[in-house]
């Protein structure tokens, strides 16, 4: 079912939920100025130096040429310097005191839904203030752009860290995602807002939780390869969906 705004049987829905889970993709970071991978809704695409995204952040070129992957990243963090959250984060931030049960999976790794507030949150792919030691494997934050050197070393050992994220052709962290798939197969309502669905293991949340018997709602500006899974689509930016949700009712 097509909607173009929250209807009050929607909102009978969103009230009445105990267990939610919310997956999200790059356009709930379209309005604060992100650009998304593959377009749709009108929002800029990552380019640089004519590569696409599942070129630069691949296993296969982290293997090859780590340098121009930092050199990549680096680029996007530098962006990322100037970007605050937008109203679409700070939605879900307040949703997650409304419920009991409430978990926030996301693809982005632009720590947005950190900086508006969210808590119980999974970071599916990882974050862009994060490296990991290709030696000892100790995490830790990165948050100086541009690089001071590149690779930077680990703060633990010395040896060359890499980005957190996950790359293409990669498993996801050890856990991670077990847990998504934990809170979709308990939620009584699920919804999935600002991705296109087209990257796995993520893309298959929306449908372990519809199989389980929650009720899907998709928020996108367009319909998307999840739409068939959804029981309503809501055809708009997240900025201006998420918020009607809670907004005070007389
Ligand atoms: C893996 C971090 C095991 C780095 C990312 C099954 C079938 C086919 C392929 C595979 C499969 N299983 C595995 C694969 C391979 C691959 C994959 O899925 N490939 C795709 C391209 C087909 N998956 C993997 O490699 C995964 N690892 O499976 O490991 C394994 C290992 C070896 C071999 C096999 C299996 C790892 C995937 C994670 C990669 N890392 N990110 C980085 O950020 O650079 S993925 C990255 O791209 C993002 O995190 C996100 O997941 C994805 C982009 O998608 P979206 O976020 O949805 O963004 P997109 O631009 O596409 O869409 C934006 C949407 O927003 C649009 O619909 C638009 O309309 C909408 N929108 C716009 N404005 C707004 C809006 N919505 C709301 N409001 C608005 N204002």
């Amino acid at each position: 079912m097509i909607r173009t705004e929250v209807t009050d049987d929607l909102i009978s829905i969103f009230d009445a939920a105990r267990s939610v889970a919310v997956l999200t993709g790059a356009g709930v970071s379209a309005e604060s100025g992100v650009p998304t991978f593959r377009g749709g809704g009108g929002t800029e695409v990552w380019t640089w130096r004519g590569k696409h995204i599942t070129e630069l952040s691949s296993a296969e070129l982290m293997a090859t040429d780590p340098k121009l992957v930092w050199e990549w990243f680096d680029y996007r963090r530098g962006m990322l310097t100037t970007i605050a959250p937008n109203p679409g984060h700070f939605a879900l931030a307040q949703w997650e005191r409304r419920f009991e049960d409430f978990t926030l999976i996301t693809q982005n790794i632009d720590d947005l839904h950190r900086s508006a507030g969210s808590l119980n949150l999974l970071e599916l792919h990882g974050n862009i203030w994060r490296a990991r030691c290709l030696r000892c494997a100790s995490t830790f934050e990165a948050r100086d752009t541009p690089l001071e050197q590149n690779p930077p070393l680990c703060l633990v050992c010395g040896g060359p860290a890499r980005p957190d994220v996950v790359l293409f052709g990669e498993m996801l962290p050890e856990g991670v995602f077990e847990r998504a798939e934990e809170a979709a197969a308990r939620a009584d309502l699920f919804f999935v807002i600002g991705t296109s669905a087209v990257v796995y293991p993520a893309a298959g949340l929306p449908i372990i939780a519809r199989q389980a018997g929650a009720k899907v709602i998709e928020v996108n500006p367009e319909r998307t390869d999840i739409s068939i899974y959804a029981d309503v689509t809501l055809l708009g930016r997240a900025g201006d969906i998420l918020p009607q949700f809670i907004k005070e009712r007389g």
